[in-house]
C-alpha cells in the first residue's frame, strides 16, 4: 500500500466519525453474564457494564453517538437501537440483515448520529432471543435548548423499563422453539429488572429486591415507560395518580390523562405524573400482563413502589385494578386509536407551519402483510409474513451488493397474501426511493402483536377489527395520526400505516414479539437510489464487520498489521481526543440534508 491509499483510509475513517460538527458522547459497554434473583431463583442475565438493565444513552438532537460494545458472553451478539433512524446508515444498525455479528471476545464501536430526532427509545441485543435475558437499557434524545418542549420542563426524569420474564434463560427458551414447543407463561414481571414489591405474601416470596421510585411531594416528573418485554402486553398504572401522556417515540403528543396506559412489546412512552397525592402511605407502581388468559396467568404482577419523600409508612392493601375492558376489545382498542399528534408542538425541528401534510400525499405502492399463526414448514415450527417465513442471508444485504455476492437474498416479496403453500425464503421487499407507502399489518394469528420498523417513523393512520378493505381507507386519520416506529395489531385485526421513503438503506421490518420474531416472521425492506452517487448513502464504515462469504475480507484487515495498527492508533487518539466535547478536530466532510 502507498501513501495515496493510505491517505484514503485516513480521509475515509475521518468522514466515517465526523458526521457534521455537532458534539460527540462516548460510550463503552462490556457484556457480560452475571447472577440475579429477580424473581427468587437466580439466574445469568446479561448486564453491561455489570448492570442489569444498562446505562441511560443521552445524547441531544444530531448528537454524534459512539458505543464500543465489547462481547464478553459466550454467542455472538449484535446491539439494536430500534426507534434511531440511523440516517443513509443501516450499517449501525444492529440486525443480521445489515451488519455481521460481533463475535465472541471482539467488540464493535456502532457510531451514528441522532439526526433530527427527539424522545424516548431503548437498545437491546438482537440475535438469538438475548433480549429474554436483559442487555437492554434506555435511550434519551434531549431537545436542542433553542426548541421548546410543549410542556413545563419537569422536575425530574425517571425510566421505567418494564417486562415479562421467565426464569428460564435466553438459551432455555430457545431450545423449546427449536423443538417446536411453546413457551407458555412468563413467570412474571420486572420493573427496572427487578421483581415485585411483597405485595401479596402468598403469592410473592420474601427477600426479593424491587424497585423504589423517589420523589417529592407537589412535583411533576417525566415517566419514560417502556415495555422492553418478550411477548407479552403489559398495563402500566400508578396507585392513585394520573398519566398525562405527553411524548410516543419521539413524537409529542395531544395531552391527555389515563388512569392507566396498554404498553405493549418494543413501545414506548412519556408520562408526566404529578405528585398530588397525599403522603400517609406510598403508592403502588403497577406493570400487568394484559390480553392474556387470567385464569391461566396466576403469576406475580409487576409492582414498584412510588415513595413520596414525607412518606408516612408503606403502600398496603390489593393493588389498583387494571382496567375491565379485557373481553371487551373494541373498547380496549379506543386507547391507542385516541393517540394523536400535537400538530403545533416542535421536536427536533421548529414547527412554525404546524404538521407534514401526509393526508393528501398520494401513496405509491400498498403492502398487505398478513401474519398467521405457527406452523410446520419441512419439520419446523416458523412464523411467517404472507406465506414467507424469513431466513437471515449469509451477507448482509448492502455488503453483499457491494462486493457483488450472488444470490444473497431475493427482491421478490409479495405486497400481498398470495396463499401460496408457506417456506422459508430470503425475500425482501424491493421498496421506492422517495416513495409514499401504505403498510397494513393484518393480524390472523390469535395474539397481540407489535410491529415495528427500523429506519422510519411511520404514520398510525387506521386499526380495526376484521379484514382490511379498500373502503377501510375511509376511515382513516389523515390529519393528526401519531408517527411513530412501534404500533400493535390486535388479533383479529389490522393497523394501517403510512410512510415516506426517504431513508436509503435496507431496513428490518418485524414483529417485536420474540417468540414469532425468532420463528421467521419479518422481512427488510430495500431503498436504493437509483440514482446513488456517494451522496445518499453512507459508505461503510471502516471498521464494518465481515462475514459468510466475505469472511476473508475480515482476515486480510486484521493481518495487514502494520498498516492497521497505525490506523487504529490514529482511530483511538482520535476518540480519546472528542471524548464527550466539541469535536472541532472534525472537518465537515459530509454534507448531511
Ligand atoms: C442457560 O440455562 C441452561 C439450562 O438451564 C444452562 O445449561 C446454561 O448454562 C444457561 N446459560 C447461561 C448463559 O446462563
Ligand atoms: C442527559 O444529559 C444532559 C446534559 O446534556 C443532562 O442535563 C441530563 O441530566 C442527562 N440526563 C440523564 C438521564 O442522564
Ligand atoms: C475495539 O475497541 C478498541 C478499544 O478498546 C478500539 O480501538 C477498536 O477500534 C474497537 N474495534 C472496533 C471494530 O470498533
Ligand atoms: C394473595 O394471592 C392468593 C393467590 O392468588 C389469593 O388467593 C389471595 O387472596 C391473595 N391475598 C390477598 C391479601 O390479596
Ligand atoms: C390531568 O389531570 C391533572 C390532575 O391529575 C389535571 O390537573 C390536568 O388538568 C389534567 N390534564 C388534562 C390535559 O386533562
Ligand atoms: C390520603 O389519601 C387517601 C387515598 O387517596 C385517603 O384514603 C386518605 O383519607 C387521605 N388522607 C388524608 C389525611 O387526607
Ligand atoms: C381461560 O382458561 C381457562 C382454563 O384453561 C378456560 O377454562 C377459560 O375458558 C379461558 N378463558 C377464556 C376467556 O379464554
Ligand atoms: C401542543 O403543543 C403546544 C406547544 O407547541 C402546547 O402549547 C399545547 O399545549 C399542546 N397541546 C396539547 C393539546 O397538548
Ligand atoms: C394524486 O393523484 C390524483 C389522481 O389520482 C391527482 O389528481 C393528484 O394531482 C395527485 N396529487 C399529487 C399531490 O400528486
Ligand atoms: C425493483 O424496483 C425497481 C423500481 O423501483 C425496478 O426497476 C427493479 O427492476 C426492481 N427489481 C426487482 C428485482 O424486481
Ligand atoms: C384469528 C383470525 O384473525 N382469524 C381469521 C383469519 O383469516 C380468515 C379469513 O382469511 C378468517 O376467517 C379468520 O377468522
Amino acid at each position: 500500500m502507498d501513501m495515496s491509499v493510505l491517505l484514503l483510509i485516513h480521509i475515509a475513517l475521518l468522514s466515517s466519525l465526523c458526521f457534521a460538527e455537532d458534539p460527540y458522547v462516548l460510550y463503552d459497554f462490556k457484556l457480560s453474564y452475571i447472577t440475579v434473583s429477580p424473581l427468587g431463583v437466580p439466574q445469568q442475565v446479561i448486564a453491561i457494564n455489570g448492570e442489569f438493565p444498562g446505562q441511560v444513552v443521552n445524547a441531544t438532537t444530531n448528537y454524534n453517538v459512539a458505543i464500543n460494545v465489547h462481547n464478553q458472553l459466550d454467542e455472538n451478539l449484535l446491539m439494536s437501537w430500534p426507534g434511531i433512524q440511523m440516517r443513509r446508515n443501516s450499517w449501525e444498525d444492529g440486525v443480521l440483515g445489515t451488519n455481521c455479528p460481533i463475535q465472541p471476545k471482539k467488540n464493535f464501536t456502532y457510531q451514528f448520529q441522532v439526526k433530527d430526532q427527539i424522545g424516548s427509545f431503548f437498545y437491546f441485543p438482537s440475535l438469538g432471543f438475548q433480549r429474554a435475558s436483559g442487555g437492554f437499557g434506555p435511550i434519551i434524545i434531549n431537545n436542542r435548548n433553542v426548541i421548546k418542549i410543549p410542556f413545563a420542563p419537569p422536575d425530574g426524569d425517571i425510566v421505567i423499563l418494564i417486562c415479562d420474564w421467565y426464569t428460564q434463560n435466553h438459551t432455555a427458551l430457545r431450545t423449546i422453539l427449536d423443538s417446536g414447543g411453546e413457551l407458555g407463561m412468563p413467570d412474571g414481571v420486572l420493573i427496572n429488572g427487578r421483581g415485585p414489591y411483597r405485595y401479596n405474601t402468598t403469592l410473592v416470596p420474601s427477600g426479593i429486591e424491587y424497585e423504589s421510585i423517589n420523589v417529592d411531594p407537589g412535583k411533576t416528573y417525566r415517566f419514560r415507560v417502556h415495555n422492553v418485554g418478550i411477548s407479552t402486553s403489559l398495563n402500566f398504572r400508578i396507585q392513585g395518580h394520573n398519566l398525562l401522556l405527553v411524548e410516543t417515540e419521539g413524537h409529542y403528543t395531544i395531552q391527555q390523562n389515563f388512569s392507566s396506559f396498554d404498553i405493549h412489546v418494543g413501545q414506548s412512552y412519556s408520562f408526566l405524573v404529578t405528585m398530588d397525592q397525599n403522603a400517609t402511605t406510598d403508592y403502588y407502581i403497577v406493570a400487568s400482563a394484559r390480553y392474556v388468559n387470567e385464569s391461566v396467568w396466576e403469576r406475580v404482577t409487576g409492582v414498584a413502589i412510588l415513595h413520596y419523600s414525607n412518606s408516612e409508612g408503606p403502600a398496603t392493601g390489593p393493588l389498583p385494578v387494571p382496567p375491565s375492558d379485557i373481553y371487551n376489545q373494541w373498547s380496549a382498542m379506543n386507547q391507542p386509536k385516541s393517540i394523536r399528534q400535537n400538530t403545533s408542538a416542535s421536536g427536533a425541528r421548529p414547527n412554525p407551519q404546524g404538521s407534514y401534510h401526509y393526508g393528501s400525499i398520494n401513496v405509491t405502492n400498498t403492502y398487505v402483510l398478513q401474519s398467521l399463526p405457527p406452523l410446520l414448514i419441512d419439520g419446523k415450527l416458523r412464523a411467517t409474513l404472507n406465506g414467507i417465513s424469513f431466513v437471515n442471508p449469509d451477507t448482509p444485504i448492502r455488503l453483499a451488493d457491494l462486493h457483488n455476492v450472488k444470490g444473497a437474498y431475493k427482491l421478490d416479496f409479495p405486497n400481498k397474501p398470495l396463499g401460496r403453500t408457506p417456506h422459508m425464503d430470503r425475500s425482501l421487499i424491493n421498496a421506492t426511493y422517495k416513495g409514499f407507502i401504505e403498510v397494513i399489518l393484518q393480524n390472523n394469528d390469535t395474539r397481540m402483536q407489535s410491529f415495528h420498523m427500523d429506519g422510519y417513523a411511520f404514520f398510525v393512520v387506521g386499526m380495526d377489527f376484521g379484514q382490511w378493505t379498500e373502503s377501510s381507507r375511509n376511515n382513516y386519520n389523515k390529519w393528526d395520526a401519531i408517527a411513530r416506529c412501534t404500533t400493535e395489531v390486535y388479533p383479529g385485526g389490522w393497523t394501517a400505516v403510512l410512510v415516506s421513503l426517504d431513508n436509503v438503506g435496507v431496513w428490518n421490518l418485524r414483529v417485536e414479539n420474540l417468540d414469532r420474531w425468532y420463528l421467521g416472521q419479518e422481512t427488510y425492506m430495500r431503498i436504493v437510489n437509483p440514482e446513488e452517487n456517494g451522496d445518499t448513502e453512507m459508505a461503510p464504515p471502516k471498521n464494518v464487520i465481515y462475514c459468510g462469504p466475505l469472511q476473508s475480507l475480515q482476515k486480510e484487515s486484521r493481518s495487514s498489521s502494520g498498516m492497521m495498527t497505525l490506523e487504529y492508533w490514529h482511530f483511538d487518539a482520535f476518540l480519546y481526543v472528542v471524548g464527550g466535547v466539541y469535536s472541532s478536530l472534525c472537518y465537515k466532510i459530509l454534507k448531511l440534508d
